[in-house]
């Protein structure tokens, strides 16, 4: 929104130049992508939790800049950072593939800042990620969370899963890897790596094993032994090949059916290595094969159009092997599509948002 502004005031030489001429000024939310603060879209920081509980809004961005429990190439905390900034355009954007629907004038999305992490403090890090998904979810908005590894689905889940109770929720997953492992190298549960953290939610409870649905794994893990352990669970997965055979429109709906098969909200969990490395190099754990971003893209429409969402998680971003922010762009473009989706939503006539908690 541009306003007509004169100068203040001008001096000797800004006079001669005529640096005193009317120019439009720009409001700092219309500015270019690169200027200012890095914020989520340029959308409000409102980092604080008494703030965001007045507000309600009815989305808020989090950044999980937590990598400590990476396995491969570690980085990921760089992840959130990297996502937010990872895009060309500012202002109220209209979607070209949702009906010119313009997500931030439709719902009010706000970036609610990072979890308090630091680094080599892996409980303490995944407590403070639990503490603040908490703290977002009992406004009543929908927390979309930027990792950081994959562990962080572990506490950011739990916290998603809890608000909801006594309603359960049921995941949507997609990935190269299962991330199902009892262990990654005998590390004590409570210090759990990044491909245990689909089994960490399912022991404890926070989400049934036959509600758990994984979309796209390929590759060469896990193991059969972790696969048989899923199998008890009840867990359901489409493997990449399924995806080349029966095309991922129809894949992706029976992993929503299967997600909903008891629960009414899903929480959908994405991690960037699900895309082939070709398209998302700056990963932790590239698996090559992937799925195009297209197809991830579309995904994430027909699941969040689908559903009722009660999170979202983005994650394994590690821009230090990426080039030319390929892998963050295509992460930005996830959360983009999963918001527009929920702003479709809103446009015909449904709130997306919550009822907040405001006890215990
Ligand atoms: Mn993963």
């Amino acid at each position: 929104m541009a306003n007509d502004t004169g100068p203040d005031e001008v001096g000797t030489f800004g006079r001669m130049h005529a640096w005193d001429a009317d120019y439009p000024v720009y409001d700092e939310f219309d500015l270019p992508s690169y200027s200012g603060p890095v914020t989520f879209g340029k959308l409000p920081y409102v980092p604080e939790a008494g703030a965001l509980m007045e507000r309600q809004p009815d989305i808020a961005i989090v950044g999980a800049p937590y990598d400590d429990s990476t396995a491969y190439r570690p980085g990921t905390r760089f992840g959130p950072r990297a996502i937010r900034q990872a895009t060309p355009l500012s202002g109220s954007i209209p979607s070209l593939q949702l009906d010119l629907v313009e997500p931030f004038k439709e719902l009010d999305v706000v970036d609610a800042g990072d979890a308090n992490v630091v680094p080599a403090w892996l409980h303490r890090g995944h407590a403070m990620i639990y503490r603040k998904v908490r703290e977002v979810s009992r406004t009543g908005a929908i927390p979309i969370i930027l990792g950081g590894d994959h562990s962080i689905t572990w506490p950011s889940a739990s916290a998603i899963a809890e608000f909801h109770a006594p309603r359960s929720i049921g995941i949507v997953h997609f990935d190269a890897h299962a991330d199902t492992a009892d262990t990654n190298w005998g590390q004590p549960v409570q210090l759990s790596g990044h491909g245990t953290p689909m089994r960490r939610l399912i022991e404890s409870g926070a989400v049934a094993g036959r509600n758990f649905v994984q979309v796209g794994l390929h590759g060469y893990w896990p193991s059969p032994e972790v696969f048989a352990w899923m199998q008890e669970q009840g867990m359901r997965w489409h493997l990449l090949t399924e995806i080349e055979d029966r095309g991922a429109e129809a894949v992706i709906a029976d992993a929503i059916a299967e997600a909903l098969d008891g629960p009414d909200l899903i929480y959908l969990s994405v991690d960037i290595d699900v895309i082939d490395p070709g398209s998302a190099p700056g990963t932790g754990a590239p698996e090559p094969g992937g799925m195009s971003t297209r197809e991830v893209l579309r995904a994430v429409r027909q699941v969040v159009s689908a559903v009722d969402i009660a999170g979202v998680d983005i994650v394994e971003v590690s821009p230090a092997y990426d080039h030319a922010e390929i892998t963050a762009a295509a992460a930005q473009r996830v959360a983009m599509e999963a918001i527009s989706a929920l702003a479709l939503k809103h446009r015909g006539g449904r709130s997306v948002r919550f009822e907040p908690k405001t006890s215990s």
